[in-house]
């Protein structure tokens, strides 16, 4: 075989991925371009990421109050945090992961039946982003499918390992309805209410569930298993293996920014805030630039579910924290259009921009949020 080295990436379309064959090294069209990092120092000092305990939510309403702005200033300084005391069963937990390590340990004609590069379909198997159409192609194979209404998507859902419906649905449950506690402790957070979107999202909201997979990789610093970017949910709850996830936190050394790695607590969830809490804090909060990178032994699998409100249902800033002084920042836009979006644009590049940790403002306007 001809060293495919300087390829472009449409010859490592899925299911001939270097990362699915497991090339032992890694093509040109997997590099990183320095612009992408232009903050590129990592942080190795891991305990500034917040840690809440969130059992203290069902206590008195002091307790209450007190994770509220607990989760209200990493919301501002982070646009990130890790939850303990959660209330899902380690178990639970473990077999989510083992049925996700099992899905992509299946020969590849197992997998191929769920291949698709259509963004739009419930269910789908892909490697990088858009295979063989971004320019830039990352080190993660992945499933993404829809998760709520349950009864509404299973039956699509991989029958294979056998216990992979039942250990991944049982999950999704149990994440969502953390999900809803943990969007109504938001709104609360923002002063409207408990309840302010917890019937909008608990009717028709979406669960779309990325299972992810980023084997080992070569030469873990020639390539990325996903670019910096920002997910367009209201919050991103996720379960990892392994450490990989990094976080950028933009008031670090003095404004400069810096990259966090997120260490690996066995049980401990990860809550990302999302662009449709960004835009319903009307830029309060912020919502999290995350990359991952890899690592030369091992598979690292990632769960991340992701909340929003309906596919059609516009997220805009509520007319509570808009007057004068304060105008609203940021335009309505729901999870298609979203979709459509990524259909457009190239998001291997930094959501289409290569000056992404650069300006903010530039790339919420990219994504369509503001004008
Ligand atoms: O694997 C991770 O830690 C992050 C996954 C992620 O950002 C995504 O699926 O959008």
């Amino acid at each position: 075989m001809e060293n495919e080295k300087g390829e472009s990436s449409s010859t490592f379309k899925m299911d001939n991925s270097a990362q699915e064959r497991s090339l032992p090294y890694v093509p040109d069209c997997y590099a990183v371009p320095p612009s992408y990092e232009p903050r590129d120092a990592l942080d190795s000092n891991s305990e500034i990421v917040p840690t809440i305990d969130i059992s203290r939510l069902k206590s008195s309403d002091d307790e209450r109050r007190g994770v509220i702005q607990e989760l209200s200033s990493a919301c501002q300084r982070f646009g990130f945090f890790q939850i303990v005391n959660h209330g899902i069963n380690q178990n639970i937990l473990d077999d989510a992961l083992e049925v996700a390590h099992g899905f992509f340990e299946l020969p590849a004609k197992e997998k191929k039946k769920f291949m698709s590069n259509d963004v739009y379909a419930p269910v789908r198997y892909t490697t990088s982003i858009k295979d063989g159409l971004d320019k830039i192609q990352f080190w993660r194979i992945f499933l993404k499918h829809y998760a709520h209404p349950l009864h509404r998507w299973i039956h699509l859902w991989p029958q294979n390992p056998p216990e992979y419906r039942e250990k991944m649905g049982k999950f999704c449950e149990e994440v969502r309805s953390l999900s809803l506690e943990i969007m109504g402790a938001i709104t609360e957070s923002l002063g409207l209410g408990r309840d302010n979107l917890s019937s909008r999202m608990d009717k028709n909201g979406m669960q779309v569930m990325a299972v992810n997979c980023y084997p080992p990789c070569p030469e873990p610093t020639a390539a990325l298993g996903l670019p910096p970017h920002s997910d367009y949910s209201c919050i991103t709850i996720l379960l990892q293996n392994l450490t990989g996830l990094e976080i950028f936190h933009p008031s670090a050394h003095g404004g400069s920014g810096r990259w966090v790695l997120v260490p690996e607590v066995k049980g401990v969830l990860k809550v990302h805030i999302g662009d449709h809490v960004e835009v319903l804090s009307n830029g309060l909060y912020k919502s999290v630039i995350h990359k991952v990178t890899l690592n030369e032994e091992k598979t690292r699998i990632s769960l991340a579910s992701l909340h929003s409100l309906g596919m059609d249902d516009k997220m805009s800033v509520p007319y509570q924290l808009v007057n004068n002084e304060n105008p609203a920042r940021y335009r309505e836009s729901s999870f298609n259009d979203f979709l459509d979006f990524l259909v457009k644009n190239d998001i291997s590049q930094g959501e289409g921009s290569l000056t992404l940790l650069e300006s903010r403002t530039d790339r919420v306007k990219k994504k369509g949020l503001i004008e």
